[in-house]
């Protein structure tokens, strides 16, 4: 036994959502919007962050994004990494969470590795729903926020960040391209789950925005 809740189909108790997008898209920023909402209806909500979140997962962060060491990571390589971040968050921190009655909110889940490994890095879609079913098991989003921005402006805001870029920061324009429209036909295709939102709106209005579908049926 390793300590952690046996993983069972038990009903989740708390509401679990995932926020997605490009870099710079804006997606902390409404996360943290959303919580402050939250906290003033009493609600204790967890947030967590992908990859990472748990102490072995923040050194495969490290790992995919900074140290030298990532540098010649394959496509392979990249996808069973992220999925294996996600497995120990969602089973160390995330279910719990959830069968505790809490809402979690996450910032990135499996929709990202389905367009950045699957649309961008090319890997098979059959590739990557099979890794990310197998590494989240029975813990689902129930609804998903995706905030669409263009590259440019994500790139004007992203301007004032003083850190050089991170290993897939530094990919080509053609790659951020290939994540936005794969990003724009995932939701297109999951319209049940994924509400799409303009990020080029202020802040405040796409709050409002995420507000309004959470009371019209999830709070
Ligand atoms: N990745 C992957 O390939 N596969 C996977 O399975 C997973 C991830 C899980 C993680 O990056 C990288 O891993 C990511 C995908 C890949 N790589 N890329 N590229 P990260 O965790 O370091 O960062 P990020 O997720 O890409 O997001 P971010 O850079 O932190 O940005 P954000 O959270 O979306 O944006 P923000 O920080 O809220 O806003 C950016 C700036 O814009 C900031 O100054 C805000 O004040 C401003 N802002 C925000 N909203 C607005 C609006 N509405 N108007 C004007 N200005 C705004």
């Amino acid at each position: 036994m390793n300590g952690l809740p046996m993983e069972t189909s038990t009903a989740s108790k708390g509401l679990f959502l995932t926020f997605e997008g490009s870099e710079g898209c804006g997606k902390s920023t409404q996360i943290h919007l959303l919580a402050e909402a939250l906290r003033s209806l009493g609600q204790d909500p967890l947030l967590v962050r992908e990859p990472g979140g748990t102490p072995s997962g923040e050194v495969i962060r490290h790992l995919l994004q900074h140290a030298p060491e990532g540098a010649a990571l394959t496509a392979e390589s990249e996808l069973l990494l992220f999925a294996a971040s996600r497995a120990q968050l969602v089973r160390e921190v995330i279910r719990p969470a959830l069968l505790a009655g809490r809402t979690v909110i996450s910032d990135r889940f499996f929709d990202s590795t389905t367009v950045y490994q699957g649309v961008a890095r090319k890997i098979p879609p059959e590739v990557t729903a099979r890794i990310n079913a197998f590494a989240v098991g029975v813990c689902l989003p129930d609804l998903t926020f995706l905030i669409d921005l263009d590259r440019a402006t994500a790139i004007e805001r992203m301007g004032g960040r003083n850190r050089d870029p991170d290993r897939i920061e530094r990919e080509s324009e053609a790659f951020f391209e290939a994540v936005r429209h794969g990003y724009l036909e995932l939701a297109a295709r999951e319209t049940q789950r994924i509400r799409v939102l303009d990020g080029a709106r202020p802040p405040e209005e796409i709050a409002a925005l995420i507000r309004a579908h959470l009371t019209s049926g999830y709070l």
